[in-house]
Formats: C-alpha cells, structure tokens, sequence
C-alpha cells in the first residue's frame, strides 16, 4: 500500500524491547530512539466520553440497535440499506451527533505527544471529530472513515450546508439536497461499508514509511483496509497495543501482531485494560503530564468544523 522503503532503512538494526510491556516501550523512547510517532485509533477512545463503539459486548452499537430492525448490525452503515432506508441511519447520527461530547484523557494524550514534537500523524477510524476538539493541529489528523464534520449528496455529490444538516438531523428529518432539483438524500461524509476511504487517507500511507513508532489505540482492528495498516510500518519498528482485549494478533510472520514474540522479533508490546489508563502509565512513565485544562483555552478557536487539511 505505501510507497517503497528506502534502503538506509532496510538495513537498520530490528528494535529490541526488554519486553512486551507498556514499560519496555517508554524506555525506547526514553533512550531517544523516537521523533516519528504514528497513533492508530478507534472507537474504543471515545467510550469514555459517553460515546458507544461497536463490537464491546452488551455497551457496543452493535449489540442495542434492535430498535431500528435491521437485517443485520453493519446494515446501519452499508450504503445500499441506506439508500433504500436512510431512517435508522439518521436516527443514530442524532444520537452521535457532534456537539454535547468531549475529548477523552487519551485524546489529549495524542495531543501531548504532538506538543512534545513526537507526534507524526494521527490515523483515526472515528467519526466524532473529538481529536480536533482536543486542538491537535488538523494537518496531524488522518480521518481514515470520514467524519460528521461535513456532508454532501448522495447523487450529486454537492456539499451541503452544515447548519442545515445539523437543523435537520436534531429535528429527526431527513435532509435532502438543496441543489437545483436534486432532492437527493444528503450524508454526512462518513465513509459507508461500500464506500472508498477518503483521498487524504492514501496520500498520508507514505507516513508508515517514516514511522519509528507505532501505537494503537481502542480498536478491535477488524475493518480493512485500516487494519492490516499496523503492517505498513517497517520491520524494525516497535508497536504497542493499549486496548481491553488484544486485537491484530499474527496470522503470519510478516502480518499482525506478534506480542508472544514468537517469530523473533522483540518489538510488539501489549497494555491490557482501559486506554485512559493506558495512555496516563505511559505519560508518567516518560515523566510527563496529561492535562486537559489546555481544551479550555483552545475551544475558543477550535470548532469542530474546522476541517483537517483535505488535500
Ligand atoms: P470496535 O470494533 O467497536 O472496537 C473497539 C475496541 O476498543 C474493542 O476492542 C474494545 O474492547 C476496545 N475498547 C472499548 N472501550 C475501551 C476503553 N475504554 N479502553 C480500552 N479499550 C476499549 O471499534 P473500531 O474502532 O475497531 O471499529 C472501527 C469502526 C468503528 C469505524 O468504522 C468507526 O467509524 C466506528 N465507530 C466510531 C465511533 C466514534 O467515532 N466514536 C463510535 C462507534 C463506531
């Protein structure tokens, strides 16, 4: 998926680890081995903002939408079901929509590691526009799945207005296009099951290449092609998992994580339980801080509107 890697970095010596801890990963970066941080994320660093995931049992999306009788779960974000039944969409998206949630510690967390000048890119799979409430720069968010922040036609591709997408959303309507006689359902740019992923998803892989850490975050790693990403990372390259359950584990030497280390390389680290804590353990142990006290001063010139660069 991403461009070829660079001969001076194929040589460089694999990563060794102490061990497969949250702690071992800490002491790699403290040993100053690291300036190119990649984060991952999902909807497992929202949970604690009130915002359910997917797949956690009996909590998840998945396990309490028997409500809009759906032939099966992911039906709510396919984007054949929504056409022919656009309403279970909606009535979610009234539910998630933008606006009464706030970023989580590890949200923060990420925008720490950008203050730190660590921070390479943030590839999210949310759609809840919280890491740029957070005030992580746009130019560091990769919006993997799209997000609410802007919505267009289904037909036309127009966009529409925003103000009227959220009028009409909280009013439990269904907006419609506004251009010429389209009347053609408007969605937020979210990107369905049988979509294609954004634009600037592909132009920010070459990222992987310059990665010299990987770390994920609250996802169960099962949608594709985001998932298999952990892989784009080069060999040498240490990558920690903080999650309640491990997820991404190998199918083969050169494809998922391997936090026994059983094919030899010392390199993937695992942190077993909730991600705030995870991310606060890691911060103390490189002696930082997490605060979220700076989203205070920044809500004044962060709205959730103002769009990573689209480029
Ligand atoms: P998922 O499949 O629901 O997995 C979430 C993972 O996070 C699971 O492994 C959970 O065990 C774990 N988890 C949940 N809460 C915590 C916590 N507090 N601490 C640590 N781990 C936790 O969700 P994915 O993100 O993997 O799936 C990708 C989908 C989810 C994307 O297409 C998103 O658009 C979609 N989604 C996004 C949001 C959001 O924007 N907040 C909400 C729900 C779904």
């Amino acid at each position: 998926m991403a461009g070829s890697r660079s001969k001076t970095k194929a040589k460089k010596e694999a990563a060794v680890l102490e061990d497969a801890t949250i702690e071992a990963i800490a002491d790699y970066i403290i040993k100053g081995n690291v300036k190119n941080i990649i984060v991952m994320t999902g909807a497992g660093i929202s949970t604690a903002a009130g915002i359910p995931d997917f797949r956690s049992k009996d909590t998840g999306l998945y396990d309490n939408l028997q409500r809009f009788e759906l032939p099966y779960a992911e039906a709510i974000f396919d984007i054949d079901y929504f056409e022919e039944r656009p309403e279970p969409f909606y009535a979610l998206a009234k539910e998630l929509y933008p606006g009464k949630y706030l970023p989580t510690k590890t949200h923060y967390f990420i925008r720490l590691l950008h203050d730190k000048k660590l921070l390479l890119r943030n590839f999210t799979q949310n759609i809840d526009t919280l890491e740029r409430l957070s005030g992580l720069d746009s130019d560091k968010i990769v919006e993997a799945h799209g997000s609410f922040a802007t919505a267009s036609c289904v037909e036309c591709d127009q966009p529409a207005d925003m103000d009227n997408v959220k009028k009409a959303i909280i009013a439990g309507e269904i907006p419609r296009c506004e251009a010429g006689h389209c009347k053609s359902l408007v969605k937020p740019d979210i990107t369905f099951f049988g979509q294609s992923l954004p634009k600037r998803f592909f132009k920010k892989l070459a990222d992987f290449d310059e990665a010299d850490l990987l770390i994920v975050i609250g996802t169960s790693l099962q949608v594709q092609p985001f998932a298999s990403l952990i892989d784009n990372v080069p060999d040498y390259v240490p990558r920690l998992l903080i999650n309640k359950d491990k997820a991404g584990e190998h199918h083969s030497p050169h494809h998922g994580f391997d936090f026994k280390w059983k094919y030899g390389r010392k390199r993937d680290a695992f942190f077993s339980g909730d991600c705030d804590q995870g991310c606060e353990r890691l911060a103390e142990l490189l002696g930082w801080k997490v605060t979220t006290v700076s989203w205070m001063r920044r809500r004044m010139t962060h709205s959730f509107c103002s769009a990573p660069g689209r480029t």
